[in-house]
């Protein structure tokens, strides 16, 4: 599949921190140290529905990440996926009489849109469920023929116990782990599973629902977390340094395909940090497609809204947090944009080499986002109360928004 194309990053004065980022597994904040690659695989989206504000908070919550390192001059490798056959894509499908592949096409490439809108930087691989199954196959027969995978009617699963790291990701204890898995796509009450945890591996081919060749395992389609594994292991390898999504994905999606890694490769941990964004919510309650209480990226933009306004709010919380989208909160995005391109807009101004600083130190502290905020509104105060004389300034403060915030003013 292909991605969307990215913005221009300007490069800033000086040199980026490294990243200092909470890490769920290990329940703290970690330095992470990647290498001239710094690799990162986010999660990406069941395309059934168009963009919501949490979708687009997590997204920007992992641009963040990419940008801090580019200032620190690494490469980033970013690969991101999408959930292009599923059961809720299927059931939309059918719910609303469309083609499964046609509706999964046009969310996709509305997707694509407003990732492009917010300015949030592209991943170098994009890739389908669909477009991955010649090589997650290979990998559900690995791990079944290693005895860490088993058949059920057909179906395959994989055996949690298998994996001695297990639980490590989200440390839930089991009646939370089942109760979750029962939410999230499992299937804990099945009779005949070892483990009620176990999750599908391989759904063998259901009357009226697409399948693929799946060689000696017959025909079907994939389950979700062998998903992600496949296209990260493909792509990025062990031992990358982020595995994102928002908290809703730290259990059952993340624990169970670190598992799944680490026993398929006998290599431990999968990722070096596992970051997970706060929910969104609308009326009080998590923003969700099978909630339906959601508010559009592209019904914002389609009503006028700056992407640029619809960014800074999205940035005035911090990524960990849980989080209610109001119109208070984007009417206060709009009122700052307009300050701070009001501010910029002025040919001379007051130094900024310390906002560029100030900017960097934040992001670098677990993206705090809110604190470089507010470190930008310190400077457009003082820029707005004082006669600067340096014309250098409004320029670098531009910049300094735009490859860090991903804000253009
Ligand atoms: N395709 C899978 C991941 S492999 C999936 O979870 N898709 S999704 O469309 O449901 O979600 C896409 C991303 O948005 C995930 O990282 C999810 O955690 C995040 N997300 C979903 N709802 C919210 C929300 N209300 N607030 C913040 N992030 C959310
Ligand atoms: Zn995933």
């Amino acid at each position: 599949m292909h991605a969307w194309p990215a913005s221009e990053v300007p490069a800033l004065p000086g040199k980026g921190r490294d990243l200092q980022i909470h890490d769920t597994a290990t329940q703290g904040k970690i330095t992470l140290d990647p290498g001239p690659v710094a690799r990162i695989y986010v999660c990406g989206i069941t395309p059934y529905d168009a963009t919501h504000i949490g979708h687009a908070a997590t997204y920007n919550a992992f641009d963040l990440v990419q940008r801090v390192w580019l200032d620190t001059k690494r490469q980033v490798h970013y690969v991101q996926n999408v959930t292009d056959v599923d059961d809720p894509l299927l059931e939309r499908a059918l719910r609303d009489g469309h083609d499964w592949t046609e509706l999964a096409e046009r969310e996709t490439a509305l997707f694509r849109e407003d990732m492009t809108a917010l300015r949030i930087l592209p991943p170098q691989q994009y890739i389908g469920a669909v477009e991955a199954i010649p090589g997650i196959v290979p990998l559900v027969e690995r791990l079944r023929d290693a005895g860490a995978a088993y058949e059920l009617d057909g179906d395959i699963y994989f055996s949690v116990e298998s994996d001695p790291h297990f639980g490590g990701v989200s440390h839930l204890d089991a009646e939370a782990m089942r109760l979750l898995s029962a939410e999230r796509g499992g299937d804990p009450d099945r009779p005949g599973k070892k483990n009620p945890l176990d999750p599908m591996l391989w759904m063998a081919a259901r009357p009226g629902e697409p399948s693929w060749d799946g060689a000696s395992l017959g025909p079907g389609r994939p389950g979700w977390h062998i998903e992600c594994v496949a296209i990260a292991l493909d792509h990025l390898g062990m031992g990358f340094d982020i595995q994102g999504g928002g908290s809703d994905l730290a259990f059952p999606h993340h624990e169970m395909g670190a598992s799944h890694a680490q026993v398929l490769t006998g290599e431990f941990p999968m990722a070096k940090a596992y970051v997970h964004a706060g929910m969104v919510a609308l009326n009080g309650e998590k923003m969700s497609k099978s909630k339906g209480n959601l508010v559009f990226v592209s019904a914002l933009r389609r009503a006028g809204v700056d992407p640029a306004a619809i960014r800074l709010a999205l940035l005035s919380h911090h990524y960990r947090e849980d989080w209610e989208w109001t119109d208070a909160v984007l009417a206060e995005a709009e009122g700052r944009l307009a300050r701070w391109r009001a501010a910029v807009s002025r040919p001379d101004g007051i130094p900024a080499d310390a906002l560029v600083e100030e900017v960097r130190a934040a992001l670098a502290d677990d993206l705090d986002a809110p604190a470089a905020l507010a470190a930008v509104d310190r400077w457009v105060d003082a820029q707005n109360a004082a006669d600067g004389d340096d014309t250098t300034a409004p320029g670098l403060v531009s910049r300094t928004v735009d490859a860090l915030l991903g804000v253009a003013l």
